[in-house]
């Protein structure tokens, strides 16, 4: 499968995605956006990716909404229809990340901003670049944070500094990242792509129905009491143990041998 806005790669069991429109810092324009609704939706039911790393081309990762495909209507005065371009694209995409059964890690290679950073909030693991840099962007352009930043970032960082960085839109250089969680590690430039492959790999060989069943689990919790939340465990845990994975997992332990997890 060939593709315009998009640079595909399979490494073993690992997908590797490069969003691929690098004049524009990797703005997420229609084309990028469907191509990469098709090719997560593939990846979710493809027993033999078990697990994606996303990045970009060039200095950017997503400049977020690529604003020259809309140029047309603006420059004329007309107010396009924004909540039917966030149906269709952004609110397709960013539940094919949160849901798909496999670890995502987003590999921060440079500039993030807008959509972008919701695209990167919505993996699973986030490791930045030292020259990667964040802004939520929208605020500027008189919008309000969306493909699901208003729920990524209080989450992620803690309402006050969602408030802060929604508001204001400063530019967050990746040690301030680190620093509010907004990512999990900051690694050299040159080793970026060597650490987010070595760690998908790693979750590659790992229990991957486990794996997906967690992410569920712990994203459902969000809106569940802690009663609630341990009978939702209860229910899962059943599942889970039902794959071959935890069987192999258990013996493995007994039989003092490294597990072999084959993902089922
Ligand atoms: O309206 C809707 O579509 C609704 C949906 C909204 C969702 C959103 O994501 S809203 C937020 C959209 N994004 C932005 O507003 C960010 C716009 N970009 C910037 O503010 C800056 O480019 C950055 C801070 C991200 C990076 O600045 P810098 O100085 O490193 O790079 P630059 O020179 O500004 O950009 C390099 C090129 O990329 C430049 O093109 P040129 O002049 O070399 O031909 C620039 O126009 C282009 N570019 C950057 N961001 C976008 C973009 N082209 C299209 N769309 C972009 N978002």
């Amino acid at each position: 499968m060939s593709y315009e806005q998009l640079i595909v790669d399979q490494e073993g069991d690992v997908l590797v995605i490069r969003l691929n429109n690098p004049d524009r810092l990797n703005a997420l324009s229609p084309v990028l956006t469907r191509e990469l609704i098709g090719l997560l939706g593939e990846a979710r039911d493809d027993p033999g990716v078990r697990a994606i790393v996303l990045t970009g081309e060039g200095r950017g990762f997503s400049a977020g909404a690529d604003l020259s495909t809309l140029q047309e209507p603006y420059l004329k005065g007309e107010r396009p229809q924004l909540s039917v371009f966030l149906r269709d694209g952004y609110n397709k995409l960013i539940p094919l990340l949160t849901d798909t059964p496999k670890p995502v890690i987003a590999a921060i290679n440079g500039v993030v901003a807008g959509a972008g950073n919701s695209l990167a909030l919505a993996c699973d693991i986030r490791i930045a670049a030292e020259s990667a840099s964040f802004s939520t962007a929208f605020v500027k352009i008189g919008l309000i944070p969306d493909a699901g930043s208003c729920y990524f970032l209080p989450r992620v960082v803690g309402t006050a500094k969602a408030l802060e960085l929604a508001l204001l839109s400063d530019k967050v250089d990746s040690a301030t990242a680190l620093e509010i969680g907004l990512v999990s590690r900051v690694v050299p430039d040159d080793t970026l792509m060597k650490e987010a492959m070595e760690l998908s790999t790693r979750l590659a060989t790992m229990p991957t129905a486990a794996i997906g069943l967690t992410k569920r689990t712990l994203r459902e919790a969000g809106g569940l009491s802690l009663e609630d939340t341990m009978e939702r465990e209860a229910d899962v845990q059943d599942q889970a143990a039902a794959t071959d994975d935890h069987l192999e997992g258990v013996l493995a332990f007994l039989e003092k041998r490294p597990a072999q997890f084959k993902g089922r």
